[in-house]
């Protein structure tokens, strides 16, 4: 491989600590560093997406591409044009360092004149990046199928009101899966962006909840039939490109696979801009999915502020990202899951260069928040308030309620007669935020302390 197209970068980034002035290097992310007894590279298993760094342009609804991808629309043969962005591509992790990479079938393969087109020029990309997996090193975090592009996929995928179409689509999901498993890849993602609804007029609610749920059982019946061993993942959004998508969020979609018989078989794989779009911090998109054992991996990114739709953009505030971690860390880490990119430059940002200074500056900050809450859950400052908070219910008469051994007509007795008086308490909330904060601090200039 001597692709270079990335020849401003001489090598890899180098692991330099926080006082470097070099742009291309690492000022917090150290792989190698121990952080509650797991290297940090392993806790973070960080991805990059394909889709956004080399199979987009930079355009939008306003403009044209901007961005320098050569291979994006380059006249003659489409699968040279292919090969040469899996070659930036992968030149591209391997000057990272980063460990995995996630992509759709679309991202690599050119749709052909036909679907057996498509399958054979996606099976001889995916022999082409296995032999660029085994010479970088790089993994496949996640593989998915595009079911929201192409105009068939228009009303929808396994929600579309023509059969036909949730045909074509588990065709397409049948190949990427087994593809996926082919790479070795650790999950397989499930976005329904198409799976919702424009308009409310033309749709039959109960008929495409019946089709989506056919769905995920086909696939998860497939997984077990070729014997692919990663996850199933579910990403919940709530809008965009649809009025209204179906996963909206961590607790509709749990919801959703338990009422089908389909619990166990997916978990979630949770967005940081798709929480802040369903009304959600991320802190409780993924508290939501600790609590019921849902925690599949993380779409790093994050929204604008002032902008109300998916902006992608890498994620740079670290305070929005500790207590994601902090619960991440308490929920025993995301096990086959990662903290994946699916983030995108600005379309300013068009020097090859500017995709180093995205991916290193989200990195950084995945990796303070790591710090700050890795030293909170040390600290166990928190977890013993909260605890503290609770401690009623491991008392007698809480453990008696839940036990179901006090029906209402006992606990009215014992109210009326005296015997229950409870007092409020605070809820100390200016307190919480303040050793959040102050962890978050600790991180940032370390105080030289143990433990
Ligand atoms: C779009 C989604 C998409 C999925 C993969 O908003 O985030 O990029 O991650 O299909
Ligand atoms: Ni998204
Ligand atoms: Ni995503």
């Amino acid at each position: 491989m001597s692709s270079q197209f990335f020849s401003e970068v001489p090598g890899r980034i180098s692991i330099a600590g926080p006082g470097s002035s070099d742009p291309l290097s690492f000022k917090v992310y150290d792989p190698d560093r121990i952080v509650l007894g797991k290297r940090m590279e392993d806790h973070l298993r960080i991805a990059v997406a394909y889709w956004h760094s080399f199979a987009s342009s930079g355009s939008d609804m306003f403009g044209s591409g901007t961005w320098d991808r050569p291979w994006i629309d380059a006249p003659g043969d489409e699968m040279d044009g292919a090969r040469a962005k899996m070659a930036a591509a992968f030149e591209f992790f391997a000057k990272l360092g980063t460990p995995f990479y996630c992509f759709h079938d679309r991202d690599v393969a050119p749709d052909g004149a036909s679907f057996v087109e498509f399958r054979r020029n996606l099976d001889a990309l995916a022999d082409d990046a296995l032999g660029y997996q085994e010479r970088t090193g790089v993994s496949l975090l996640w593989g998915t199928a595009n079911l929201f592009s192409h105009p068939r996929y228009a009303a929808g995928a396994a929600t579309n009101p023509d059969p036909a179409v949730f045909a074509y689509a588990a065709a397409q999901v049948k190949n990427m899966l087994e593809v996926t498993k082919r790479l070795g890849g650790s999950n397989y993602v499930l976005w329904g962006g198409r799976e919702g609804y424009d308009t409310l007029l033309n749709t039959d609610l109960r008929r495409e909840g019946a089709q989506l749920a056919r769905f995920l059982h086909l696939v998860a019946e497939h997984k077990h039939r070729i014997g692919f061993e990663g996850m199933l993942l579910i990403e919940p959004k709530p809008m965009e490109p649809t009025k209204h998508q179906y996963d909206s969020d961590a607790a509709v979609v749990h919801g959703f696979l338990v009422r089908n018989g389909l619990e166990g078989e997916y978990k979630l794989n949770l967005e940081a801009n798709h929480a802040t779009l369903a009304g959600h911090s991320f802190h409780h998109e993924v508290a939501y999915a600790a609590a019921n054992n849902m925690l599949g991996s993380v779409d790093a990114n994050r929204g604008d502020p002032q902008n109300g739709w998916d902006t992608d953009q890498f994620p740079n505030s670290v305070e929005d990202l500790v207590m994601p971690m902090y619960e991440i860390l308490r929920a025993g880490g995301l096990g086959t899951g990662g903290f994946n990119f699916d983030a995108k430059l600005r379309r300013q940002s068009i020097d090859r260069t500017d995709l180093f200074h995205a991916h290193i500056g989200g990195i950084d900050t995945l990796a303070t928040a790591l710090l700050a809450a890795a030293d909170l859950v040390g600290r166990a400052r928190l977890a013993a308030m909260v605890e503290e908070r609770y401690a009623g219910w491991s008392g007698p008469l809480g453990e008696s309620i839940l036990a179901g051994k006090l029906p209402l007509a006992d606990l009215s007795a014992r109210v009326e007669s005296g015997e229950i008086d409870p007092h409020p308490v605070s809820g100390r909330q200016e307190l919480y935020e303040n050793v959040v904060n102050q962890h978050i601090w600790t991180a940032r200039v370390g105080d030289g302390s143990e433990g």
